[in-house]
C-alpha cells in the first residue's frame, strides 16, 4: 500500500482513484507529488485497474504549488520525473476530475491526464504571473498544445480565472458534471468508457493547435506591446510569453526544459518575493489579533446607508453587488433622486462597456430602496452613515440611528479621519460602533479599513470585517487615531509632494517619477481627478487642531483660484472641455515660481530617486509612529492598504515591503539628514531608528513600543 495521510489510492472495481487530501486547498506541498507518483504506479502495476481517475479531497481539486515553499532551497528533481511527466506517460487513461479550483500546478497535473471533466461550478487557470513566476510543471508547453497558443498565451499572461463552461469551450476540460451530481461516481464511470480507447489522447504529443502560430508569428509580439505599459518594470508577463513563444519553435521535451530555464531566472527575483507577500499579506489581514474563531460573527443579511452622495451611493452598490438588499438615505427628495440617478448611471455605464448584463443591473437596482426616514432603516442589520466629513452632522446621524435601529446592529461610519470613539460618543451603544472606511469609488476599490474604537466590541470588529470580505472587500483592520492607519500614512507623502514644488519641483515631474515607480497616474493627476477641495477641508481641520502643522500654502492658493481638478476644468494641470488629459499648465509653473520666491524657499533641481524618496520615506517614518502607537497591527497591514487603497505597484510589495528593501537603517539615515535640513516634520520615529539600531527588518518587527 502507497496510501500516505496526503493522497490515497481507492479501488472502485476495474477504476482507481487517486486522491489528493492536503486541506485547506490540496496544494502540492511536499509529499503530494511524490504521493500521486506512488499512487499512479500502484494503479499500473495492478492488472486488475483498467484505467484511473485524479481527483481532490474537500473544497477543491489542487490549487497549484506551495507557494510558501518558493524562494526557499528544494531537492533538484531530476527531468522526467516530476507528477505530470509520469501522468503523461501513463499506459493507462487517466481522468482528471475537477471541482472548487484547478489553479498552476493542479491544472498541469490535470492537462498531463488523458482526460478532464469538471463541476459547473469549477475555476482552472495558470495564475503563476500573479505571483512573479511562470507556469513551472509543463503548463506553457501543454496548454498550447491544447488551446492553441494565442489563448494560452491569453491565460498565462493574464494569469485569470477561466469557469468551467468557458473552460469547456475552449477545449480545456471535456465535459461537465453539474454540481448537483457526484462528481467522482461520474469521473468513475467516464474512466470506464475511455478504459479501451488506444491510443491514449495525449497533450504533449500533440501538434494541430500550434500551427495557428504559424498563420500569425506576430501574436507574440503584439502581445509584449499589449501589456507593455501594465507591465513595466516587471519581467514575468515577459518570460511567459517567451515560455509560450517556445512551444511553438520548440520540441515537447526541449520546451520543458526551457520553460524551466525561464522559471528559475523569476522565482527569486524582488518581484516575485514582492507579489508572494502581497498574497500572504492579503489572507493575513483578515486575522485582527485578539479575534478569533471563537468570536461570534453576526449574520449581515440586509444593510442601510446614510447619505446618497459619491460615497453613499459606491457603499450601496457594493451591497447591491453581492446580493444584500440595502436601504439607502436621504434628507430631500432631490438629493435622494440624484444619487438614485448616479448609481444607475454608474450601472448603466457598465453595461454600455460589456462588463455587466442589462437584467444584472435590473436586479441590483431592485435591491436598492431609497427612503426618506429614519424609521425605515430600522431593521437593517447594519448601516453605514456616509455623509460629508464632519463631525457634529456625523454625531447627529448616530443618535437618530441610535433612537431606531434595532439592538444588534452594526452601527458604522465611513469616516475617513474623524475620531471614531466621538462618533460612539452619541449613541448609548458604542460597542456596536465602528469605522468601516470605504475608499472611492467605494464599488470598484477592493480596500475596506475597519476602525476599532475603544469600545467596539470583538464581535462588532469581526462582524464588520465579515462583512467586508461578503462584499468582495479586502478588510483590514486597525485602531483609531486622526486618519486611522490608511490617510495619515499617506498625509506626509501628500504634504511632500507640494511641499517639493516650493523648492521648484513641477507636478510633472513628480507625477512622471511615481509612474515611472509603477503607480498607474501620477499624485497630483489623482489630486485633480478627486477634487483638490477636499484635500483643502482637511487641512483646514489639521491646521485648527494643531499649532504646528505644517501649511501647504501652493495647494491652498491653486484652490483659491478656484481650480479644484478635472471638474473645474483646472487644477494642477489643465483640461480640455470633455477630456481627462492632464496638460502641464503655464499658469500652474508661474505660481510654483512665484510662490517659491514670496516663500523665500532656496530652489534647486531634484533628481528621480530624490523625488521618490521624499515622497516614500516621509509616509515610512509615519507608518513607523503608527506601529509603535499599535494602530497598525503589522506592516503588512499597511501594504496591504497602499495596494488597494492607493495604487502602490502590488510588484513591489507595498511601502514597507519597499522600504525593507532599502533597509531600515539606509531609510533611517536618510530621514536624519532630512530632519537637520528640514526641520521637524522629518524628526525620525524611535521605531524606525530602533529598528535602524537593531537591523530588524519592517516585515519581522513587532507592532507597539518593544518593536
Ligand atoms: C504553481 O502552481 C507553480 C507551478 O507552475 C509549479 C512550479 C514548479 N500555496 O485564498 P484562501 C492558503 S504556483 C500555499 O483564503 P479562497 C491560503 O494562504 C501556485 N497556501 O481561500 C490560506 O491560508 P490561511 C499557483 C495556499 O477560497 C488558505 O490556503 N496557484 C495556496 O478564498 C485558504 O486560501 C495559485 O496561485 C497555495 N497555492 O481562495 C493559487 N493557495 O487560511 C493561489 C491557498 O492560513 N490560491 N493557500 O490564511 C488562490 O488563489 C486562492 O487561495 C484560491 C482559494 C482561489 C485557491
Amino acid at each position: 500500500m502507497t496510501d500516505t495521510p496526503l493522497v490515497r489510492l481507492e479501488r472502485h472495481s476495474d477504476v482507481g482513484v487517486i486522491i489528493v487530501n492536503n486541506p485547506p486547498v490540496n496544494a502540492l506541498s511536499p509529499g503530494v507529488p511524490e504521493g500521486i507518483i506512488a499512487c499512479l504506479n500502484e494503479g499500473l502495476a495492478d492488472p486488475a485497474i483498467k484505467s484511473m481517475v485524479l481527483i481532490g479531497d474537500g473544497r477543491s481539486f489542487i490549487a497549484g504549488a506551495d507557494i510558501r515553499n518558493f524562494g526557499k532551497p528544494r531537492p533538484p528533481v531530476p527531468p522526467g520525473s516530476r507528477s505530470h511527466d509520469l501522468l503523461d506517460l501513463s499506459t493507462k487513461p487517466i481522468v482528471a476530475a475537477i471541482h472548487g479550483y484547478a489553479l498552476g500546478g493542479g491544472l498541469e497535473n490535470a492537462m498531463a491526464c488523458n482526460y478532464r471533466i469538471a463541476k459547473r461550478s469549477a475555476k482552472v487557470g495558470l495564475p503563476e504571473v500573479l505571483i512573479g513566476i511562470l507556469p513551472g510543471g509543463g503548463g506553457t508547453q501543454r496548454l498550447p498544445r491544447l488551446i492553441g497558443p494565442k489563448a494560452a498565451l491569453d491565460l498565462i499572461v493574464s494569469g485569470r480565472h477561466v469557469p468551467a463552461a468557458e473552460a469547456l469551450t475552449l477545449g480545456i476540460i471535456d465535459a461537465i458534471v453539474e454540481d448537483d451530481q457526484d462528481l467522482k461516481q461520474a469521473a468513475i464511470a467516464y474512466a470506464r468508457k475511455v478504459a479501451d480507447t488506444r491510443p491514449l489522447p495525449q497533450v504533449s504529443s500533440r501538434t494541430d493547435k500550434l500551427e495557428a502560430a504559424k498563420s500569425d508569428p506576430g501574436m507574440f509580439d503584439a502581445k509584449r506591446r499589449e501589456i507593455a505599459r501594465r507591465a513595466r518594470n516587471q519581467k514575468a508577463p515577459y518570460n511567459c510569453i517567451l515560455a509560450v513563444e517556445a512551444s511553438t519553435q520548440l520540441p515537447f521535451a526541449e520546451g520543458l526544459q526551457r520553460e524551466r530555464d525561464l522559471f528559475n531566472e523569476l522565482e527569486n527575483t524582488t518581484e516575485a518575493r514582492a507579489l508572494r507577500y502581497a498574497f500572504f499579506g492579503e489572507r493575513e489581514a483578515n486575522k485582527v489579533p485578539g479575534l478569533d474563531a471563537s468570536v461570534p460573527v453576526r449574520e449581515i443579511a440586509s444593510a442601510a446607508v446614510v447619505g446618497a452622495g459619491t460615497m453613499g451611493g459606491g457603499i450601496a452598490m457594493s451591497f447591491a453587488d453581492f446580493g444584500i438588499p440595502v436601504r439607502i438615505l436621504e434628507a430631500t427628495q432631490e438629493a435622494l433622486d440624484r444619487g438614485m440617478q448616479r448609481i444607475r448611471d454608474n450601472y448603466a455605464t457598465s453595461v454600455k462597456r460589456g462588463s455587466l448584463a442589462q437584467d444584472e443591473m435590473e436586479r441590483r437596482l431592485a435591491r436598492i430602496t431609497p427612503v426618506m426616514s429614519y424609521d425605515q432603516l430600522a431593521d437593517a442589520d447594519a448601516v453605514v452613515e456616509a455623509i460629508f466629513e464632519q463631525m457634529e452632522p456625523k454625531k447627529a446621524v448616530f443618535a437618530k440611528l441610535d433612537a431606531v435601529m434595532k439592538p444588534g446592529a452594526l452601527m458604522l461610519s465611513n469616516t475617513s479621519a474623524l475620531n471614531i470613539d466621538e462618533i460612539a460618543s452619541a449613541t448609548n451603544r458604542p460597542q456596536d460602533v465602528a469605522g468601516a472606511h470605504f475608499f472611492s469609488p467605494a464599488n470598484v476599490m477592493k480596500l475596506l479599513e475597519v476602525v476599532k474604537g475603544a469600545k467596539t466590541s470583538p464581535d462588532t470588529m469581526a462582524s464588520t470585517m465579515a462583512m467586508g470580505r461578503k462584499i468582495g472587500k479586502i478588510s483590514v483592520g486597525c485602531g483609531n487615531c486622526d486618519g486611522f492607519l490608511a490617510n495619515r500614512s499617506r498625509a506626509p507623502f501628500n504634504s511632500e509632494m507640494v511641499i517639493m514644488l516650493e523648492e521648484g519641483a513641477l507636478p510633472e515631474q513628480i507625477d512622471k517619477v511615481m509612474v515611472d515607480f509603477g503607480y498607474p497616474m501620477g499624485p497630483f493627476a489623482v489630486g485633480d481627478l478627486a477634487g483638490l477641495d477636499i484635500g483643502a477641508e482637511g487641512r483646514k481641520r489639521r491646521a485648527a487642531a494643531d499649532p504646528n502643522y505644517r501649511k501647504l500654502p501652493i495647494a491652498d492658493r491653486l484652490v483659491e483660484m478656484g481650480r479644484f481638478g478635472q471638474k473645474t476644468g483646472a487644477g494642477w494641470y489643465r483640461y480640455e472641455k470633455g477630456d481627462r488629459t492632464p496638460h502641464p499648465d503655464p499658469v500652474v509653473a508661474q505660481l510654483i515660481a512665484d510662490m517659491g520666491r514670496e516663500l523665500g524657499v532656496a530652489q534647486h533641481s531634484f533628481t528621480e530617486e530624490e523625488i521618490l524618496r521624499r515622497l516614500l520615506f516621509s509616509s515610512v517614518n509615519e507608518a513607523c509612529k503608527i506601529l509603535e502607537e499599535g494602530i497598525a497591527y503589522r506592516s503588512s497591514d499597511i501594504d496591504i492598504m497602499w495596494l488597494h487603497g492607493f495604487g502602490f505597484p502590488r510588484y513591489r510589495g507595498g511601502l514597507m515591503f519597499w522600504a525593507d528593501q532599502i533597509g531600515p537603517k539606509a531609510v533611517y539615515d536618510q530621514i536624519s539628514v532630512w530632519h537637520q535640513r528640514y526641520g521637524n516634520r522629518w524628526a525620525p520615529s524611535p521605531y524606525l531608528r530602533r529598528l535602524a539600531e537593531s537591523g530588524t527588518s519592517f516585515r519581522d518587527a513587532k507592532p507597539g513600543r518593544a518593536g
